[in-house]
């Protein structure tokens, strides 16, 4: 069987059980603390020489990391990844932009503010990665204004990438008053009957 080694309450690792459920595929899932410091152990740095969570142990041993290479993995041959180039490129293309623009912003804001308790000497940060996060969530509104999902008119990995953490944002600071088209989208992603929730 699969097992995921993650933490309920990142939404890196919150992806991969998302698919999971959504693909409705059984899994173990292994719990790694982070906080303690688990993700440098010997043992599981030989998981992931990178120290990070998710990691997708498969039936043969071999160890995937990287949340959204899992996503595109486990997606495979579903109707959550197009198989047309154009619009395989653009759920790429989302997902680069959730690494590059929105994750180290939306996440780490919500790291600061929720895992660290606004410590004094990160609040000048938090306040940095609250104006670029902004900055993220307005290119995902005028998408999102135009069709029902990321690409185009059905559900996909690029959904589940920025589903994420967008939908916990406002555990970072974020008020998504002024992105209507984002809440809807949001809707949209939980009314999936084999929705799961982060702590679900
Ligand atoms: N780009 C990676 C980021 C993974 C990541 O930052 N994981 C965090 C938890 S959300 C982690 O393992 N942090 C522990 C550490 O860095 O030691 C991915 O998408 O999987």
């Amino acid at each position: 069987m699969l097992k995921v080694y993650g933490d309920y309450r990142s939404g890196n690792c919150y992806k991969v059980k998302l698919m999971l459920h959504l693909l409705d595929k059984p899994y173990q899932w292994g719990a790694v603390d982070i906080l303690k410091g688990e993700t440098q152990s010997e043992t599981f740095l030989v998981k992931n020489p990178n120290g990070k969570i998710p990691v997708l142990e498969l039936e043969d041993g071999t160890c995937l990391w990287e949340s959204n290479a899992i996503l595109n993995f486990l997606a495979e041959g579903s109707e959550f990844l197009p198989g047309e180039p154009r619009l395989r490129t653009q759920v790429l293309q989302w997902q680069f932009f959730e690494q590059y623009s929105h994750e180290p912003n939306v996440a780490v804001a919500r790291f600061i503010q929720l895992y660290q308790g606004m410590p004094e000497e990160r609040r000048e940060e938090h306040g940095i990665r609250l104006a670029r996060g902004y900055k993220a969530l307005k290119v995902m509104e005028q998408q999102l204004l135009r069709t029902p999902y990321l690409v185009g008119e059905d559900y996909s990995i690029a959904d589940i990438a920025l589903y994420a953490y967008t939908h916990v944002a406002h555990e970072g600071g974020f008020s998504l008053e002024a992105f209507p088209a984002i809440c809807s989208w949001l809707d949209r992603i939980a009314s999936h009957p084999r929705h799961v929730t982060m702590l679900g």
